[in-house]
């Protein structure tokens, strides 16, 4: 069986980062191992919430799993607190990535903002984990920040290609743009795949509605399918069809929630695309 681990925090009520990325993991049958790297009571979108850091405990877990000689099938890195947790993670990068797929989602900001509490000289460190990934998977807020541009609301395909490129320029091996269009009424993934060394792109029908969570509920899925032995095209794929299947069937619920999406409902989809 397929080992993951993923180093995100929790935030208790919200549905995104550890509470989405475990249940999507291991309903792909894939272990997931956690490393929580912080606790909150709910993500950074509500207008209050608590935060406890748990920086100190990153290393003396990571130095736990080394005597115990354990590996995995791939890192994969989300939301992180702060440039000590970027350069912890870099340290684990160095000790157990050897031969093993490097996944970073810089989950930082969306819609041209960083989120609460992260910066420019954050976004900077970030792009220094970026370079050590063998996939990452920004959003165009995310790359415009860490390479110090602009952000362009409406881009074309040449200024994604660029991006790409740039992205690629700071050592990212394959790069996945989320969050992607190209004309109106649709919405995908634009990328390159290291491995074929080519681009490539995938869009469905866009849903004309915003909601938390989706950048790490699409990474969980991607990385999910490449573990599970899919091309970057394939995971991607996947990864976009499920998302917007969870923003579908959070619509279609009346009880449905502004803080994050019915991914829950589209798991069947997941499996039954994996058999
Ligand atoms: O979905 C990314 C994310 C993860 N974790 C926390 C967040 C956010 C986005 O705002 O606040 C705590």
């Amino acid at each position: 069986m397929k080992r993951i681990l993923t180093v995100q925090d929790i935030s208790c009520l919200g549905k995104c980062s550890l509470t989405v990325a475990l249940p999507i993991i291991s309903s792909m049958g894939i272990e997931a191992a956690v490393l929580p790297t912080a606790v909150l009571s709910t993500h950074t979108q509500f207008s209050r919430f608590t935060f406890r850091d748990l920086t100190e405990d990153i290393k003396p877990i990571l130095d736990h799993w080394k005597e115990e000689k354990v590996g995995f099938d791939a890192l994969y890195t989300g939301y992180l607190g702060s440039g000590e947790q970027i350069d912890l993670m870099k340290g684990m990068f160095r000790d157990f990535g050897e031969g093993v797929l490097k996944f970073v989602d810089p989950a930082m900001g969306d819609n041209g903002k960083l989120y609460a509490g992260f910066d420019m000289d954050f976004a900077k460190e970030m792009g220094t984990l970026c370079a050590v990934a063998d996939v990452i998977v920004p959003n165009m807020t995310e790359a415009s920040f860490m390479l110090g541009v602009k952000y362009e609301e409406k881009a074309n395909a040449h200024y994604y290609l660029d991006m790409i490129n740039e992205l690629r320029g700071l050592g990212a091996k394959s790069v996945v743009i989320t969050g992607a269009s190209l004309e109106d009424g649709k919405l995908g993934v634009i990328g390159y795949d290291d491995s074929t060394k080519s681009n490539f792109s995938y869009f469905t029908e866009e849903i004309k509605a915003r909601f938390h969570g989706t950048g790490d509920i699409y990474s969980s899925v991607c990385l999910g399918g490449l573990v599970a032995g899919k091309s970057l095209l394939d995971a991607s794929a996947l990864a976009a069809d499920f998302t917007a299947l969870s923003i579908q069937k959070t619509l279609e619920d009346e009880k449905g929630n502004w803080y994050g999406v019915n991914f829950e409902q589209a798991i069947p989809m997941l499996v039954e695309r994996l058999k």
